[in-house]
């Protein structure tokens, strides 16, 4: 694959425009922990990862966190969040998509990836939810389940419209 760095910075600029306009589109699963919110926007790091490499990936993320804090939230620990959400799907699966460029290894790469980020949010959402919301840590406890199904499904759905998409949008970029 052809990797212009003027074609590349483009698409990166292009990216993380889409993923912060696909990113308004948050709406919450479960109204009993309504702080968490559904949107496609992480697609487009995923993308940028296996097109360009991890970090590329990493920077569409930040970029789209940063724009949209500035844009929309003005809430710092709700984009940390989710940058800490993005990057520890992203990372796996990039990595070890990395280890064997095939269907197989794609795959289990989102396996893991969302075990990764379903495992590390549920623990950070433990240590910053009770401080958020001022809640004590046994009520932070009783949405556990719905913290570890927000980004199990909020990721396994990323997963499956990245598995449709990646082999079209990659073959753009590959003459
Ligand atoms: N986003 C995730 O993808 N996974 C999470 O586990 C997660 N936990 C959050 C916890 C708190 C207390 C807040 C405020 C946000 C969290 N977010 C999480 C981000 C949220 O879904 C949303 O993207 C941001 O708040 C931006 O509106």
């Amino acid at each position: 694959m052809k990797k212009n760095s003027a074609v590349r910075i483009a698409t990166i600029g292009i990216m993380s425009a889409l993923a912060t306009g696909l990113m308004f589109l948050e709406f919450p699963i479960f109204p009993a922990a309504d702080f968490l919110k559904f949107d496609p926007s992480d697609i487009l790091p995923l993308l940028a990862g296996f097109i360009f490499g991890p970090l590329d990936g990493v920077l569409v993320l930040l970029i789209k966190d940063l724009l949209f804090y500035l844009l929309k939230s003005g809430d710092i620990v709700g984009i940390m969040m989710n940058f800490a959400a993005g990057v520890s799907f992203l990372l796996p699966v990039i990595y070890i998509y990395r280890i064997r460029k095939n269907r197989v290894f794609e795959v289990i790469g989102y396996v893991v990836g969302v075990l990764v980020v379903t495992g590390v949010m549920t623990v950070l959402n433990m240590l910053v939810v009770p401080v958020y919301w001022k809640v004590p840590f046994e009520e932070t406890l009783k949405l556990l389940p719905f913290i570890a199904g927000f980004n199990a499904i909020k990721f396994t759905i990323d997963s499956v419209v990245n598995a449709l998409l990646r082999e079209r949008i990659a073959r753009i970029f590959e003459n």
